[in-house]
């Protein structure tokens, strides 16, 4: 096995360098190497203490993902650390970027942790859905006590290494550009005392906390009962550290393997690991090669400062990226200008940006109420009405407005990218960046590409989303793109589903038992039924123009498919059933009972199918570039992973069986898309048709 590791000897100090690009995961090779390093240093005489460090940009990123549901090979990370934690001469880890997982559990069980200021020290594994399985749910609520270890390890987030100090995790900071040779100094100052290599493991005084009060881990758990609604890795978490308060730390390591292994195997945490590499995957666009020179994007400029444009200028102002945004009216802009510091002004009352970070950022925004302002911006972002022709029309003004080689966006939901380029006499610089709303908190952006759209463009685009914190998804130019093509398909069978005798409030149910923040009618009702609707236009024919013109408009004016109170807080509507009747009568529709099944198949099944139709046209690369615009966009959970993860589970054979069968009952709307009959009649997945088209 080719080394994963290099030591040299620094006087008596041995430094090990964990050298595994990318991350120094822990695979087999790197576990066997730096086993064999902690012995060639144990035997060594002229070695008495040993740091342990990492190479390239962090110290560890945690066990080898990939790693997960193989046979295991060579010496476990268990093995490892009992290695480590058992050598007679102190092992001093010495921590800079991050140590994750693993790599959090492989530092527990050295004697001593340094870290640099900027270092963070985490346990993300509920996040693949997993529990720390190497010691973490027993070692560490023995330094931090089982309370903060609780909010570390359910959390998944990682601490700062100044925090990390406070709690005793880190024994000490270093110099950010001296790490190892401030690690080697505080290993002579061991060597020097003397003193005997403590053991987390055996250290059980922080344990009183959970001993002394067992209703701590139910009071947790009640406390955080939503944020783990639906994810079975919580709860294991709060089992392992109270195991660690209740069992002799083997016991207790025995139970944390024991419930590892039980959840790795299962669906949620597959599911959980299948997104982790999704998001990964949806940055990369095959056919744009590596080292394309991006675009410099240095200053940014929007067009409307409604609640789109506002929450999409906030995310540059983020990053750091000057702002300029105009509007048509002085009084729409100040109402814009206002929202964006009321926004800020909250985020600084909870403590997570400071005042000054507000005043930097409100500095970085300049208002104004003309186009002209934007001649010097790199990248112009439309976030207009949804119409076409007002699109093309502020499109072809910018164009003879900016400079030649600005990139010209629009931000538009649905409507057609080329259309909109074909105002302009730079197509190949234009292209979709639709932020969902509210923009400034939803991390995905479709980046849409036009048939003209320069790759360079392109590129820069999805770099740029990544620096502003989102996850860019490519996207075709189709009506909807992904998202919201998929979610016309539900919204249609939830208004279908409605007129044939469901409740507004049963269907919510049914999706919202699937782990989605919300249902289509509560959806609606947040966004607005009159989107695209106007009293001049309006029939009075479908469920949504009769409420409209009744004014039940949605949340906005207290009522829409429900009733609101102060606190907007939904309660289902009597007005509203009698006028889905009324209209199901109208149209000659028999209303009947309805299954939570039926409604289930009736509005899932259609938005796979409209997934397939999306990658047989190309207007997405990878099945999984879909389910993170579901999860990023709409609320999907991870824990089942996307929707075309989640037919991968449910097997694409039963559900082209049901949309056949729900096609003679209900007609074309069900009929199986072509790529979806072919990957079922084959025996095949989405999972294996993206693993084929990434060989292609
Ligand atoms: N295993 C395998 N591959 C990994 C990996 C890992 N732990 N971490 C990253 N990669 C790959 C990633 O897929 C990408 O590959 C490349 O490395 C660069 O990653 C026993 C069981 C460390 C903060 O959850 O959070 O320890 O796309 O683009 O932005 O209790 O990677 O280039 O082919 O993300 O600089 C716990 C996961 C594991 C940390 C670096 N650890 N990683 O971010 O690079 S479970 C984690 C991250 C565990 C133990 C348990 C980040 C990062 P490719 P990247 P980055």
């Amino acid at each position: 096995m080719s080394d994963r590791t290099e030591m040299r000897r620094e006087g008596r100090v041995a430094v090990i360098t964990l050298a595994t690009p990318p991350v120094n995961a822990l695979g087999a090779s790197l576990r066997e190497s730096l086993a064999r390093r902690i012995a060639e240093a144990g035997s060594d005489p002229e070695v008495s203490a040993i740091v342990l460090t990492g190479a390239g940009k962090l110290f560890c990123g945690g066990a080898d993902i990939t790693e997960f549901g193989r046979p295991p090979q060579g010496i476990d990370l268990n093995g490892l650390n009992a290695a480590v934690e058992g050598s007679a001469k102190p092992v001093i880890a010495a921590i800079h970027g991050q140590a994750l997982g693993g790599g959090t559990e492989l530092a527990l069980a050295c004697h001593h942790r340094v870290a640099t200021p900027s270092a963070r020290i985490g346990l993300p594994e509920v996040k693949l859905g997993i529990v720390p399985g190497a010691g973490g749910t027993q070692r560490l609520p023995r330094v931090v006590g089982p309370r903060k270890a609780l909010e570390i390890i359910t959390s998944g987030n990682p601490v700062g290494a100044r925090a990390a100090l406070e709690t005793g995790l880190v024994d000490a900071l270093t110099a950010e550009d001296r790490l190892v040779a401030d690690a080697i100094a505080f290993a002579e100052r061991l060597i020097a005392e003397g003193r005997p290599s403590p053991r987390i493991r055996d250290r059980d005084d922080r344990l009183a906390e959970g001993r002394d009060d067992p209703g701590l881990f139910d009071a947790f758990r009640a406390e955080n009962a939503k944020r783990f609604r639906g994810f079975e890795a919580p709860e294991a978490c709060i089992a392992c550290v109270r195991a660690a308060c209740t069992m002799p730390f083997e016991q207790g390591l025995a139970f944390e393997r024991e419930t590892f292994l039980r959840l790795v195997a299962g669906a949620q945490s597959i599911a959980q690991r299948h997104v982790f590499f999704a998001e990964r995957e949806a940055a990369k666009i095959p056919d744009l090669p590596a080292d394309l020179p991006l675009l410099p994007i240095t200053r940014v400029g929007i067009i409307g400062a409604g609640t789109m444009g506002g929450g999409i200028a906030m995310n540059f102002l983020n990053a750091g990226i000057p702002v300029r945004i105009v509007e048509a009216k002085a009084e729409a802009l100040e109402r814009g200008l206002a929202t964006i510091r009321r926004n800020y002004e909250g985020t600084a009352r909870k403590g997570r940006i400071s005042a000054t970070d507000v005043e930097t950022r409100m500095g970085l925004l300049a208002p104004g109420l003309d186009v002209e302002a934007l001649a010097d911006c790199d990248l112009v972002i439309e976030a207009a009405f949804e119409n076409l022709d007002l699109k093309r029309e502020i499109f072809g003004r910018l164009d003879r407005i900016v400079k030649a080689e600005a990139i010209l966006a629009s931000n538009t939901s649905y409507l057609d990218i080329d259309a909109i380029a074909a105002a302009t006499a730079r197509p190949e610089r234009v292209l979709g960046l639709h932020f969902f709303s509210p923009a400034n908190v939803m991390r995905l952006l479709e980046v849409v590409r036009g048939a003209k759209t320069a790759p360079a463009v392109v590129a820069t685009a999805m770099a740029l989303g990544r620096r502003i914190g989102k996850i860019a998804v490519l996207a075709g130019v189709c009506h909807g793109f992904i998202g919201n093509r998929i979610l016309a398909q539900r919204q249609a069978q939830a208004n279908r589903l409605v007129l044939e005798g469901a409740t507004p409030q049963q269907v919510d149910r049914v999706i919202t038992d699937l782990g989605l923040p919300m249902g289509p009618f509560a959806m609606i009702d947040l966004a607005g039924l009159d989107l695209g609707w106007s009293r001049e236009t309006s029939k009075g024919e479908t469920v949504r123009e009769i409420l409209c013109e009744r004014d039940r408009r949605g949340q906005k004016t207290g009522r829409g498919f429900y009733d609101y109170d102060e606190a907007r807080k939904a309660t289902p509507s009597a007005e509203v059933e009698a006028v889905i009747r009324a209209v199901a009568a109208r149209q000659g529709v028999t209303q009947r009972e309805i299954s939570d099944e039926e409604i289930r198949e009736r509005c899932l099944y259609p938005m796979v199918n409209e997934g397939a139709k999306i990658l047989d046209e190309g207007k997405a690369l990878r099945a999984s570039d879909i389910d993170i615009v579901w999860i990023n966009g709409y609320g999907w959970p991870v824990y089942s992973g996307g929707p075309m993860h989640w037919a991968d589970g449910i097997g694409l054979a039963r559900i082209v069986e049901r949309l056949r069968a729900l096609e003679a009952e209900h007609g074309p709307d069900f009929t199986p898309a072509p790529l979806l009959a072919t990957l079922a009649a084959e025996g095949g997945s989405f999972s294996a048709f993206d693993k084929a088209r990434r060989k292609g």
